[in-house]
């Protein structure tokens, strides 16, 4: 392994992280995991010596590749690298670092633009399912300034709609891995679901808080995550995901009404901190919840009519809205959501 990595680092949606090609990286998976470790300054609650942000959601890393997949332009592979454990898991997608990759694919030439806009379609390797970011490209780069705004971030960039198809039971085999709309665990209501992000779903009163809590409170919640780890560690393999202790899924979703004129209020655990704001496949799996009759999400949210429905997920920065198109059975086929990223430095990681 070379000392230095090529890598770009981005604000992808609500996180940020190191953007690699795969070539770039040692193939063997121990080294790469070693490099990247080293890279972010893990396992440190400060990650002092490394690029981490000493917070889950800046602690992320895209590896991107040419795909060889029919009508695909590039492949994904996300990974978390854990802030305070030695650990690098890709045992879930992410969303948000999504947003950053089709202007990547774009800059280093592993798609070319094609017009005012690209869309570029994505194969997100953890999962096995495909995803279409449209980026905007004049003069045949990625254009990162624009007007669209996304609560949890500053200021405004250049929209990058993102479509999902056929999230359903992307890493637990089922949309309701245990048959069930409700399972109830330590007394709790619970309703275990995967459109895109295996998550566990449950009214905040029911874990004694509003739903309405910041993230800080509910990081500071020591009784309520020792509650809800107890309840993860037992659906989690109940959930196909097989023994989560050392796994960065399920997500633990706590909803409660909307308050601002949204469909529902979520504050999530990721799954061992409170989300800043939601992550995007969770916030699709959240809403899916909500249509689904005699879940204690839908006991709770506000549901339009329709067979394409914006829900406004309602989080502790703000809001995120997830189109929703329903087939003939009222299941979800199609979620778009709008996203922002931002090239922030382009260069050599040393490690
Ligand atoms: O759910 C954080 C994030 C995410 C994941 C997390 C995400 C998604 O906000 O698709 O984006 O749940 O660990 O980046």
């Amino acid at each position: 392994m070379s000392a230095s990595v090529r890598c770009m680092w981005m604000r992808g949606g609500t996180s940020k992280g190191g953007y690699f090609l795969a070539d770039d990286l040692p193939a063997d998976v121990a080294a790469r995991d070693a490099f990247l470790l080293r890279a972010m300054g893990s396992p440190d609650p400060r990650q002092i010596d490394g690029m981490g942000g000493a917070d889950p959601l800046t602690s992320k890393v895209a590896i991107v590749r040419k795909s060889d997949r029919a009508g695909v332009d590039v492949d994904y592979l996300f990974l978390q690298v854990f802030v305070d454990q030695a650990l690098v898991s890709d045992a879930q997608n992410c969303g948000n670092i999504l947003a950053g990759v089709g202007p990547f694919a774009v800059e280093r030439g592993l798609i070319a633009a094609a017009g005012e806009e690209t869309p570029v379609t994505i194969f997100m390797e953890n999962t096995g399912q495909i995803a279409v970011a449209t980026v905007q490209t004049p003069s045949a780069m990625p254009r990162y300034d624009g007007d669209a705004a996304v609560d949890g971030v500053p200021g405004t960039a250049a929209p990058i709609p993102i479509e999902f198809r056929d999230t359903a039971g992307s890493s637990c085999g089922a949309l309701l891995p245990t048959g069930n709309i409700v399972d109830e665990i330590d007394g709790i209501r619970v309703t275990l679901i995967d459109n895109g992000m295996p998550c566990v779903v449950m009214k905040a009163t029911d874990v004694g808080v509003t739903g309405y809590e910041d993230r800080d409170s509910l990081d500071a919640n020591m009784d309520l995550k020792a509650r809800i780890e107890a309840i993860r560690l037992v659906v989690g393999a109940r959930m196909n995901l097989g023994d989560v202790r050392e796994k960065s899924v399920p997500k633990m979703m706590l909803v409660a009404p909307p308050r601002h004129g949204g469909a529902v209020t979520v504050r999530s655990f990721i799954p061992h901190r409170a989300h800043a704001t939601i992550g995007v496949l969770g916030a699709v799996s959240v809403a899916t919840a909500c249509l689904i009759e005699g879940s204690p999400a839908a006991e709770v949210a506000d549901i339009p009519a329709g067979m394409r429905k914006t829900l406004s997920i309602e989080h502790p920065t703000g809001e995120m809205s997830c189109v929703l198109d329903l087939g003939p059975g009222g299941e979800v086929v199609r979620a778009a959501l709008l996203r922002t990223a931002r090239k922030l430095m382009d260069g050599e990681i040393f490690a």
